[in-house]
């Protein structure tokens, strides 16, 4: 069910007529050749992993900027083997060595990591472009220009008694699109199909990511792009995840663009 698109073979039309075909059936699909390589892919994952082995006290250092997105650890019966890192904004070079400060990383690790936020930073804008073109807009390339992207690595500790339960419970992004770095051994990961209601698992699948369309997509392309629904079920593996949100703008409501609305489709979102 889940759509894999390889990005490196597609000409420029098809591909991008592939893209808004997934987004507006699921609003997720995988894709494949986007251009993140595969051994800077396996070093951020390393990283990740060494930044988790770090002492409490170093972790706490990782405050929040947006409520939520430093460092939590808060296990609850929701939630119970969830922890996570975070920073804003992936795109600001600044913050991430502001994030590598607070964890001691290595010289070695902030430049996987500054490499890393780059390549996911150039795969972001790539992607809403082709977006764009899509649906024959004029700005293809402006819209995001200035939208930060959220980042957060999370741990999922494996419970014998919490397999099968849910770690991260049913939920939409509230961003524009979100890529996802998914353990390549430990599944987890549900999407909903909208047209059934049900979940279905997003299989591991080495040097892939995994692209969710969030509510700022929707309500850009005035209800076309839908916003997937997914959670996370608790495997019986430790599981690791790298998740890049592209939010939307800071200082303007979001509106969209007169292309998507007309008589047929009259404007849902009011800003
Ligand atoms: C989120 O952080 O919003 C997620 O859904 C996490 C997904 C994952 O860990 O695979």
């Amino acid at each position: 069910v889940f759509p894999t698109i390889d990005m490196g073979e597609l000409s420029d039309e098809i591909l991008n007529q592939k893209l808004r075909e997934a987004g507006e059936r699921l609003g997720c699909f995988r894709v494949i050749n986007h251009g993140v390589s595969l051994s800077l892919m396996s070093e951020m994952k390393k990283t990740v992993m060494d930044l988790f082995e770090r002492p409490y006290e170093v972790k706490v250092r990782n405050t929040d900027v947006l409520p939520g997105s430093g460092y939590r650890f808060r296990p609850s019966e929701t939630n119970p083997n969830y922890e996570a890192l975070g920073l804003l904004d992936l795109a600001s070079p600044q913050a991430l060595n502001t994030f590598c400060d607070q964890l001691d990383a290595s010289a070695e690790q902030r430049e996987i990591m500054l490499k890393y936020a780059e390549a996911i930073h150039g795969l972001a804008k790539d992607l809403s472009r082709r977006l764009a073109e899509s649906y024959g807009l004029a700005d293809t390339t402006n819209f995001f220009k200035s939208w930060p992207i959220q980042f957060s690595i999370n741990k999922y500790h494996f419970k014998p008694e919490t397999v099968g339960k849910v770690g991260v419970q049913a939920h939409t992004d509230f961003g524009f699109l979100t890529i996802l770095q998914d353990d390549e051994n430990v599944g987890g990961f549900e999407a909903m199909d909208p047209s059934s209601g049900t979940f279905f698992p997003l299989s591991p699948l080495t040097n892939s990511l995994a692209i969710n369309l969030g509510d700022m997509a929707t309500i850009w392309s005035n209800g076309r792009l839908g916003s997937v629904k997914h959670r996370v079920r608790c495997e019986a593996k430790t599981r690791f995840s790298i998740v890049s949100f592209l939010l939307g703008p800071v200082d303007t409501d979001l509106e969209a663009p007169s292309e998507f609305v007309d008589d047929e489709h009259p404007r849902l979102y009011k800003p």
